[in-house]
């Protein structure tokens, strides 16, 4: 029998055989258990061992010839997927690298910066210290009454773990605490600013349960109110970088100053012209709180402000509505830049 037939049907089979599945489909009908090959390789049994040894040796000729047929179809199928895959996904190396995207300095910390910058400008020291606080220092030491409300669960967020003194930690209402910290490690004339976060238990239009103030302090034997009105003047002139501010005082009460004050600004011209904006608390640090800084009330005397940052940067880039700092709205943030 002429077996060249059946080696080219398979030849040709195989090279019209178009993917893997098609072609292994092809195979079964050489190779397969019932293929032609096989059939051919279970009749030499009917042979007489001189025919059956040059039949079998003629078919397995053949089928070696198949197989390498069926073995160079398979390679260049799998050359050709690997090549369409190549190419699919093929990068232009020569293309401009994406690079990180560049990110830029939350509008609040850009003024946090540039009160430090102001301040430091005039003299004053910069001081950063735990948001974890004890009682002492958060309340006591700041003349805070012993049952007042701020001193609550439903205001002030405590925290797990007792200080020394077996009272619960908190995190800070105020950065008044590292205040009294940095007189307590440092000699007078004390002139510092402690900016940071602060937190209370609060969260409404204008309220958010984490904020930032920056807190001013200035101690020695002759500091007064003049002087506090003179500072704080001249950081507000250099912090809006206009001239035409007005400075008022207004009565008030805070338990760590006496007397205290309101500080509020009006610009003299433009938008907002003569409508008076509070600014910032403010006093003459109360002799208890002069000695619980380890000073004698009686020989040291000075001021105290405290302004919130998210405030100053409202009024600074006009700012409408307190929640935008803390959406991380990239069309709001982009705007600072
Ligand atoms: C304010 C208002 C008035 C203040 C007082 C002190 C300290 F530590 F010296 F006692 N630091 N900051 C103070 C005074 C803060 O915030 C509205």
């Amino acid at each position: 029998m002429d077996l060249e037939p059946i080696v080219s049907e398979a030849q040709r089979a195989f090279a019209a055989a178009s993917d893997a599945a098609a072609l292994e489909n092809e195979k079964a009908r050489f190779l397969g258990k019932t293929g032609q090959l096989t059939e051919l390789l279970k009749g030499l049994g009917k042979l007489d061992p001189e025919a059956r040894k040059s039949e079998g040796a003629r078919i397995n000729a053949a089928k070696q010839q198949i197989e390498a047929a069926l073995q160079a179809r398979r390679q260049a199928l799998n050359d050709a997927l690997l090549n369409a895959r190549l190419a699919a996904e093929a990068i232009d190396v020569t293309l401009p690298g994406r690079g990180p995207s560049r990110g830029s300095l939350h509008p609040v910390l850009t003024t946090w910066e540039r009160v430090e910058q102001i301040f430091r400008s005039i003299g004053f020291d910069v001081a950063d210290g735990p948001e974890i606080e004890t009682d002492w220092f958060n309340f006591t030491a700041l003349n805070s009454p012993e049952n007042h409300p701020a001193r609550s669960m439903q205001d002030t967020f405590y925290v797990e773990g007792n200080d020394d003194d077996g009272k619960p930690l908190l995190l800070r209402t105020h950065t008044s605490p590292m205040q009294v910290r940095y007189a307590r490690m440092n000699k007078p004339p004390i002139k510092v600013i402690a900016p940071g976060r602060t937190y209370r238990v609060d969260s409404d239009a204008t309220h958010s349960p984490m904020f930032h103030q920056v807190e001013g302090l200035w101690i020695a034997e002759d500091i007064s109110f003049a002087d506090l009105k003179g500072v704080y003047t001249d950081f507000l002139r250099k912090f809006f970088e206009r001239d035409d501010i007005q400075v008022r005082f207004r009565p008030s009460y805070f338990p760590f100053t006496e007397p205290s004050a309101e500080i509020d600004m009006a610009f003299e011209s433009g938008k907002n012209a003569g409508k008076w904006l509070e600014i910032s608390g403010s006093g003459q640090v109360h002799p208890s709180v002069v000695r619980n800084m380890g000073l004698d009330p009686e020989r040291y005397i000075g001021f105290a402000f405290g302004s919130g940052l998210e405030r100053l940067a409202m009024l600074r880039y006009g700012v409408q509505d307190l929640r935008l700092f803390y959406e991380n709205d990239l069309r709001f943030l982009r705007q600072f830049m």
